[in-house]
């Protein structure tokens, strides 16, 4: 049995040609591993632990925030800031980056509670983080610091509360997923070198925003639906669970498509999903696996920040359902 400890001493150690980093990495990927430890046990006991309903605020996204959206984010928060390798905190749900350790190696960037309107209906839900390298060593982080592309990302990950609360993450080397030992509060590794499989007959999209995607979307979404009768010439099934953690999880599990695409339903607001807390750590993991995440034509990890929650449409998983969305939106 290897534990989360054991893998990162033993995994980022080989790994590394910059030892501090590496010893960096490690702690902060401890230090979410056990928050999501008390996370979990707290989501284990649900409404007798008073997290379920709203918090009574908005978060900058302008969305009603859950209790547990600011409770699991008061938690990392504080966590990472004692992190001493940790220069700086952004969240999905503050409006600003959070400075914590100038002489810090890393930055921090995190989703505290993807998917949180599943949380009173007892569904899965999950924290995303991903990290980056803090190139100012010695000054204050800003919100500046965190602009870089995702294929700067150090690492990134998730863990999701479902009907057993695991880990998945990269370093850069594949992805590792880990089931938590609820006995000991320990992740034991399950799996490594997750890969997906190139094709697939799984989707995962909001049919509900048909009317409102651009014509190259809903045509490759009626060619899955045409199934075997059209142009694709086999049966597509659909799966959504309103979190993307659960749906990417799926995806490294058996392949699949996620997709949250542009659509015209608020000018303002073209795209869901948010760049630096969502879309760049999942299609970190996704390439590192074998897949394929993009904007429905550039790759997500080549896309350069503008701000700290920008937002951006997503298609990402198997290889082959990516490149036909790229090819129909060329
Ligand atoms: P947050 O819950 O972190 O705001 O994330 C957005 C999200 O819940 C994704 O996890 C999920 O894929 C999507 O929104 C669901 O959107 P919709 O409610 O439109 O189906």
């Amino acid at each position: 049995m290897t534990t989360l400890a054991d893998y990162l001493t033993n995994h980022l150690q080989q790994h590394a040609n910059d030892s501090v980093l590496s010893s960096a990495l490690q702690s902060t990927i401890q230090t979410i591993a056990e928050v999501g430890v008390d996370i979990s046990k707290l989501l284990q006991r649900g409404a007798l632990a008073d997290i379920h309903g709203e918090a009574g605020n908005q978060n900058v996204q302008g969305e009603e925030q859950k209790k547990l959206d600011v409770i699991s984010n008061d938690m990392l928060l504080d966590a990472l800031s004692k992190n001493p390798v940790c220069a700086g905190v952004a969240s999905e749900e503050l409006d600003d980056s959070t400075p914590a350790n100038a002489n810090g190696e890393l930055l921090v960037l995190f989703d505290p509670l993807d998917g949180s309107s599943n949380i009173d209906i007892n569904m899965s839900v999950g924290t995303i983080f991903s990290i980056l390298p803090y190139k100012n060593k010695g000054q204050t982080a800003c919100n500046e610091d965190f602009l870089q592309k995702g294929r700067e990302q150090l690492a990134s990950g998730y863990v999701i509360y479902g009907t057993s609360t695991m880990l998945a993450f990269t370093t850069g080397q594949g992805v590792v997923m880990f089931a938590l030992d609820p006995s000991s509060d320990e992740f034991v590794l399950i799996e490594e070198n997750v890969t997906i499989d190139p094709s697939t007959k799984e989707y995962a999209i909001n049919m509900s925003n048909y009317r409102h995607w651009l014509a190259p979307m809903r045509q490759y979404i009626d060619e899955l639906n045409a199934g075997e009768t059209g142009v694709r010439g086999k049966n597509f099934n659909m799966r959504w669970i309103g979190a993307m953690v659960g749906d990417v999880h799926r995806i490294l599990c058996r392949g699949g498509l996620f997709s949250y695409p542009t659509d015209t339903k608020d000018p303002k607001k073209p795209a869901k999903l948010r760049l630096m807390y969502e879309a760049n750590p999942m299609a970190l993991l996704i390439e590192q696996a074998g897949g394929l995440a993009t904007d429905a034509i550039t790759d997500i990890l080549d896309i350069e920040p503008t701000e700290i929650h920008q937002r951006v449409p997503v298609v990402l998983g198997s290889s082959e359902e990516v490149e036909r969305v790229r090819e129909l939106h060329g």
